[in-house]
């Protein structure tokens, strides 16, 4: 049986994978590799069917990586860190998880030569107008504007040269925001949800004007699949839905879907260089491997995430006290 390592499987995209994979390719034995960060936690590979083996440790440690990649036949890589608000408050741990754990990885895959899936994120970009229908391709300039999309920048740009220089068995997929099931409560729609939960008033920077194209997580990992499958190594795919909404329109739809009164929100400061507008042309992946979103419907996927926050609050209760004091120390060191 091959073995995949799934590096940051305890995370909200991570885990989601290695359910789906789990669920619909059990060929495959499952090792995860995950520092348990804020963001990861073991519970969320909980139920998953089959045996997981978790390795609590960090992308960072080079001869754990090593080994770990040596009784590997395909490597997954979503470990790092993911939050913009947070790589603005702190840049360092971006740095040195998103890039140095990025190069440890490439450096054991070359040493091994083994099948490497880089995941990124379509924020290396930089933002697009709010009013044109342009789109980013595999083909677009990397522009990032925040530490954090620096960081997976420089982390797409190693593992290209990797391939080029050193012949590395490497694809790279680049997608737009996920939602979906064990988000980490400090994005987006999680904390929107989860606040009206608990009573509070949700947060809107600045206007709500800027738009983001939202991908079901599902959809995703069902996008990586196919690239490991028939991907061609050295080559970039972009993911997205095609769904793409202002932050207004979101909270809007959630508000809808939770039964709440229209405009029952706060807008707060804005985020500082905050990107206006994303939105992924994946023309590619859907011609040459056949991709179509199951929810090309933010409502279609919403609505069912909306009731996993409602009905597993055991889960975020802990957390979302502690995203909630740091967004309120982020605010008054701005
Ligand atoms: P997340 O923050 O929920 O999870 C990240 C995981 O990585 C956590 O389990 C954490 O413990 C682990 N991790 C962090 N530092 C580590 C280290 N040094 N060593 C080992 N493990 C470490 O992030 P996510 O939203 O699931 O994102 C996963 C990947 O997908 C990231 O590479 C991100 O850039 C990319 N991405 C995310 C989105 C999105 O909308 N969330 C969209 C496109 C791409
Ligand atoms: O409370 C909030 N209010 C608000 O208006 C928060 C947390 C966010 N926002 C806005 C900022 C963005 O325009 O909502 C939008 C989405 O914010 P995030 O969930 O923080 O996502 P974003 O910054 O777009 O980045 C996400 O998608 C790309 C992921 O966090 C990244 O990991 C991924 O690469």
């Amino acid at each position: 049986m091959p073995t995949i390592l799934i590096t940051g499987g305890a995370g909200f995209i991570g885990a989601n994978f290695v359910r789906y994979t789990a669920e619909n390719r059990p060929e495959y034995t499952i090792r995860v590799l995950d520092a348990l960060t804020y963001a990861g936690d073991r519970s969320n590979l909980t139920g998953v069917p089959g045996r997981v083996d978790l390795v609590h440790g960090d992308i960072c440690d080079a001869d754990l990586v090593n080994a770990l990649v040596a009784e590997s036949d395909t490597i997954v890589h979503f470990a790092a860190e993911s939050h913009v608000d947070n790589s603005l408050d702190d840049p360092e741990p971006f740095l040195r998880t998103n890039v140095t754990g990025t190069f440890r990885l490439l450096e054991a895959v070359r040493r091994h030569d083994r099948r490497l899936h880089h995941i990124s994120t379509d924020e290396v970009f930089g933002d697009l107008p709010l009013d044109s229908d342009a789109r980013f391709t595999e083909q677009t300039r990397y522009d990032p504007s925040s530490p954090y999309s620096a960081t997976k920048a420089a982390s797409d740009l190693l593992v290209r040269a990797w391939v080029r220089s050193y012949g590395v068995r490497a694809t790279l997929s680049n997608c737009a925001n996920n939602y979906g099931p064990y988000q980490h409560v400090e994005k987006f729609i999680p904390r929107q949800v989860t606040n009206l939960l608990t009573g509070e008033r949700p947060k809107l920077y600045g206007e709500g004007i800027n738009v983001r194209e939202w991908t079901h997580v599902d959809d995703h990992n069902a996008a990586v699949h196919l690239i490991l499958d028939g991907g061609r190594i050295g080559e970039t795919y972009l993911i997205g839905s095609g769904d793409e909404r202002s932050n207004r329109q979101v909270l809007d739809l959630v508000l809808t879907l939770m039964d709440r009164p229209a405009g029952e929100y706060d807008h707060v400061g804005d985020r500082p260089g905050h990107d206006l507008r994303y939105a992924n042309d994946s023309t590619k992946l859907r011609t040459e491997l056949g991709w179509r979103p199951r929810y090309a419907d933010l409502a279609d996927g919403l609505a069912p995430t909306i009731d996993w926050y409602r009905t597993n609050g055991w889960w975020w209760t802990g957390p979302k006290e502690a995203a909630e004091a740091r967004y309120r120390r982020q605010l008054a060191g701005r």
